[in-house]
């Protein structure tokens, strides 16, 4: 599919979906240790707990279990039993262990924002419904499959928020690799952070909030914009989607 087209579906993905994890929380202090989620990129549910976690400004280990999966099927089974399914979220923190989208994003909610879960991110039937939608505009009717490919030895990391056009066809490629990623979610927390990279509606110079990981990142790389990849594995940064991509087809499938 023409990269154009991709983002294209992309964006009408975010926008059946209202571009729900579009924004962040001003919250600068993560949790002690990563929230594991054990998500599948297509799957309506994992989809409301990535919204979420883009809410609540908390970043997760993501492993992916696309169809056909292989790599982390035992680790889920041995995290929540035979019957196991994504989404499925792992918090150290608290020693929570739980499935489904409904049962997680109250979790979230409770333990990070001490309040119920907003009307636009339980798992009811509209969520569910527009959900859907969202991932069946993106052409993968068949639902996304596993690929043949390469294990990391640590896992990537990439910067994203869940409603970001371009960020979509990485997690869509790195959950088709089955590659474990570090997902530091950078939703928009002001005014100033809406738009695309190359032309934020707001004028003028650039400035994220002070202390938050998009100042962070403007610090250490002289810009804000994801998709951006870090792989430790071979010390490559990349900011590109198509470039990312292309990387990841060369460097992990087989
Ligand atoms: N040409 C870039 C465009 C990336 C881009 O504009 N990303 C948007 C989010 S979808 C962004 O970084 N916006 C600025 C921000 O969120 O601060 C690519 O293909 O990766």
């Amino acid at each position: 599919m023409p990269h154009s087209v991709n983002i294209v579906t992309s964006v009408l993905s975010s926008t059946i979906r209202r571009w729900r994890g579009a924004s962040g929380s001003k919250t600068v202090q993560q949790p002690a240790k990563l929230i594991e989620l054990y998500d599948c990129e297509d799957d309506a549910e994992c989809r409301l707990v990535r919204e979420a976690l883009t809410e609540l400004n908390l970043d997760v280990m993501i492993y992916p279990c696309p169809k056909g999966a292989s790599r982390f099927t035992h680790a889920l089974t041995d995290a929540g039993g035979e019957k196991a399914t994504v989404p499925f979220l792992v918090d150290p923190n608290s020693h929570v262990k739980l499935q489904g989208a409904e049962a997680i994003n109250a979790y979230l909610f409770q333990q990070y924002r001490q309040q119920s879960i907003p009307n636009a991110l339980d798992a009811n039937f509209f969520n569910l419904a527009t959900s859907r939608l969202a991932s069946i505009v993106r052409l993968n009717i068949r639902g996304l499959k596993a690929l043949p490919s390469k294990a990391p030895e640590q896992p990537l990391i990439l910067y994203s928020f869940e409603a970001s056009p371009y960020s979509r066809p990485v997690r869509e490629r790195l959950c088709q690799l089955e590659l474990p990623y570090h997902l530091i979610n950078l939703g928009k927390q002001q005014l100033a952070d809406v738009g695309p990279a190359a032309f934020r509606l707001h004028r003028g110079e650039y400035k994220p909030l002070p202390n938050s990981k998009r100042a962070f990142l403007l610090a250490e790389k002289g810009h804000v914009q994801v998709p951006f990849l870090r792989d430790v594995n071979k010390s490559i940064e990349l900011f590109e989607s198509k470039d990312i991509l292309r990387y990841l087809d060369e460097t992990y499938a087989l």
